[in-house]
């Protein structure tokens, strides 16, 4: 069983405007805290105290500010996910692409512009694993004098689901660098950072939700796991999303969601179903053969007011860990709103057109002493580059136009043409090239980008997600992409604009967007989870 993760490219555009407005202003002090879950104590990493970490509320088009204080042992930087930052990458926050870690004892200042983004994001450390315990939501409610799309819900609830390892997330961490295989899988998956009752000890503290018959709430969903894609419903309730990725969707109504690590859902949920205790559970959807993974369970009870005598809550039906089908069926029901006031604004005179191979690849290691498969270092790449960190970020170096940190050959192909997701391909193909490359972009350009899935070493679903843009996705399919017939069939009317999308198992994926936020670095990580024979990968956002 091995995980791997790995950042793999980065697109730097031009220029740079800084923003700097007196405005709300938050402290995150980051620290270590001890905390208890399933029945062992542990410390872990979290902002001021408190895991899940502080939700932040703003109104759309505000900009805040928030002073990041490292009280802890280690380096760290904290991302706001989603957030566009318009002309501002300096406060974007992922470790060697945009700033130097901060340091033990040291504290950085970062201004958080929102602009266009409405709805459900959030905010998680960018170093290492540190996010799994050092993230929290961020509620972004319609500028003054506007509305929701929607009737007002009764009341509106973050979701945070998330994943807790019994030991320390740093030695899992190290273990996994150490080893070259996948790092140990997950001991639980949590809900608002409590696993739930299906789980030893954690009866007592299992997240309730409070509800009046008849009313609608506004969830806020988001999967902070460090892994896998999640398969989440609610038993006997069907869900109305409205929103992902603080972009409003057509409404659509559906028993379950599937939701990548690192995306947001908003949904409605109808309290119309008789008074008595419900679950709401959450489990992994890992598509990749033979694979091990966290299999298990995390629950919430919703729990209607009232005089009665509550049966046994029953788990909803969550689709099956291995139904590819269900998975993408949802993803791919997701559309833009597209109202008057909600229009889409897809790209449609492409300049650049960017097709980029997703691979899960493996380095050969000195007598093979690897924990990989066959010895080897599970390794990630796109178009066969796997990413190299640099000695200082790569924005800096860009700015200061300093020589040697970063090469700018990113290929806009691979470099390699074969049957992407064949059965079986040559051994060869797994060892990828190292590098820290970037792909210059103009500024204006319109770019549509290609993500391909293959099966070298192991097919497996890939979140891949950007910085700097929301983009639309504006196709997808299983097999290899064709480029002169599914173009035909894109979605240019109302494709889903997203900032983090689920390219499918041997499968690809269309975005588009236009590169209209100078200065900022477009970053993109492949996340894997996948096993074939012994193994699995993952990465991280
Ligand atoms: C956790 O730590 C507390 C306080 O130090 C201690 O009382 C408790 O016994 C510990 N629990 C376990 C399971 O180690
Ligand atoms: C912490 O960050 C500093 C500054 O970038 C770097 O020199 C150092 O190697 C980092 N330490 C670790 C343990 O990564
Ligand atoms: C941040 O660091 C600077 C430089 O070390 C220091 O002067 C300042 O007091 C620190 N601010 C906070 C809030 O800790
Ligand atoms: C928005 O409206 C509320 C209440 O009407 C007010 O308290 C708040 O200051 C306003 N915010 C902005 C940014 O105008
Ligand atoms: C509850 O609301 C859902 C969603 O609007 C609807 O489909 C369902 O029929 C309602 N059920 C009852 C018992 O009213
Ligand atoms: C989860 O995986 C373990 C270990 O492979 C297996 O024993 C167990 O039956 C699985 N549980 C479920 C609910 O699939
Ligand atoms: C999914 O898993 C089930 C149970 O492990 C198995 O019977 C089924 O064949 C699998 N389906 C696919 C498509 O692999
Ligand atoms: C999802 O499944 C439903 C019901 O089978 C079908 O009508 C719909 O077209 C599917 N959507 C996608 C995107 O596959
Ligand atoms: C696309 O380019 C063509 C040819 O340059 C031009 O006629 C057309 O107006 C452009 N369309 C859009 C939507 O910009
Ligand atoms: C491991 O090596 C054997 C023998 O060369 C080969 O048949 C097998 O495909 C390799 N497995 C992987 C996953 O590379
Ligand atoms: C590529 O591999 C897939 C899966 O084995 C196969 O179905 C398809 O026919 C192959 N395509 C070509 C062009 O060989
Ligand atoms: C699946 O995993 C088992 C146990 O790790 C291994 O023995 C088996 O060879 C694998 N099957 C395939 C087809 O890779
Ligand atoms: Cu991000």
């Amino acid at each position: 069983m091995k995980v791997f993760s790995l950042q793999v490219f980065s697109i730097i555009l031009f220029a740079r405007i800084l923003h700097c407005h007196a405005q709300a202003r938050y402290t995150f002090l980051v620290e270590e805290t001890q905390y208890t879950r399933l029945c062992s104590n542990n410390t872990i990493l979290t902002v001021n105290g408190q895991f899940p970490g502080p939700t932040l509320y703003v109104n759309k088009g505000e900009t805040i500010i928030v002073d990041v204080i490292n009280n802890a042992n280690y380096n760290i930087t904290i991302h706001w996910h989603g957030v566009s930052q318009p002309r501002n990458p300096w406060s974007d926050g992922p470790e060697y692409i945009t700033q130097c870690p901060i340091q033990p004892g040291a504290n950085f200042t970062q201004t958080i512009i929102f602009s266009v983004e409405e709805g459900t994001l959030w905010w998680h450390a960018h170093s290492e694993w540190a996010r799994a315990t050092v993230h929290g939501a961020i509620v972004i409610y319609p500028e003054n004098g506007t509305t929701y799309p929607f009737p007002k819900p009764d009341a509106e609830v973050p979701i945070i689901l998330g994943e807790w390892w019994k030991s320390n997330i740093y030695d899992v961490y190290d273990e996994f660098l150490q080893t070259g295989g996948d790092p140990n899988i997950s001991d639980a998956y949590m809900i608002n950072g409590q696993p739930g009752d299906l789980y030893p000890c954690s009866s007592p503290g299992t997240f309730t939700l409070n509800v009046d018959y008849g009313w609608t709430y506004l969830l806020r969903i988001i999967n902070a796991a460090m892994q896998d894609i999640l398969f989440f419903a609610v038993a006997n309730h069907s869900l109305t999303v409205v929103g992902s990725d603080a972009s409003y969707t057509k409404p659509f109504t559906s028993d379950y969601i599937t939701i990548s690590p690192g995306q947001t859902i908003d949904v409605l949920l109808y309290t119309n179903q008789t008074s008595d205790y419900y679950y709401m559970a959450a489990k992994a959807y890992a598509s990749t053969f033979n694979i091990t993974f966290d299999n298990t369970t995390t629950t919430a009870i919703i729990q209607y007011s009232g005089n009665y005598t509550p049966s046994t809550p029953s788990l909803p039906n969550l689709p099956l860990y291995n139904d590819t089908n269900a998975s993408v069926n949802f993803t791919g029901s997701l559309r833009s709103l597209a109202d008057d006031d909600h229009p889409v604004d897809v790209p449609i005179n492409i300049t650049n057109n960017l097709f980029f191979t997703i691979s899960v690849n493996a380095f050969l290691c000195p007598n093979n002493s690897c924990a990989g498969p066959n010895g080897t270092r599970l390794s990630s790449s796109v178009n066969n580059i796997s990413f190299v960190n640099p000695s200082i970020d790569i924005l800096e170096a860009y700015y200061n136009s300093i020589n040697g940190v970063f090469g700018t050959q990113f290929p806009d192909f691979p470099p390699l043409v074969f049957n992407y997701t064949a059965q079986y391909l040559p051994l060869d193909l797994q060892i990828p090239q190292p590098g820290t490359e970037v792909k210059v972009l103009d500024y204006n350009a319109t770019i549509e980008l290609v993500f391909q899935g293959t099966n070298v070493v192991a097919g497996a679903d890939h979140p891949m997600h950007l910085h700097g843009f929301s983009f639309y996705v504006v196709g997808w399919g299983l097999g290899n992409f064709d480029k002169d017939i599914d173009p035909l069939n894109y979605n240019l009317v109302d494709p889903p604009l997203l900032n983090t999308i689920a390219v499918p198992i041997n499968g690809w994926t269309a975005i588009r967007f236009k590169a209209n936020n100078p200065g900022t670095l477009f970053t993109s990580f492949v996340t894997i989870s996948v096993i074939i024979l012994t193994y699995v990968f993952r990465a991280r956002l």
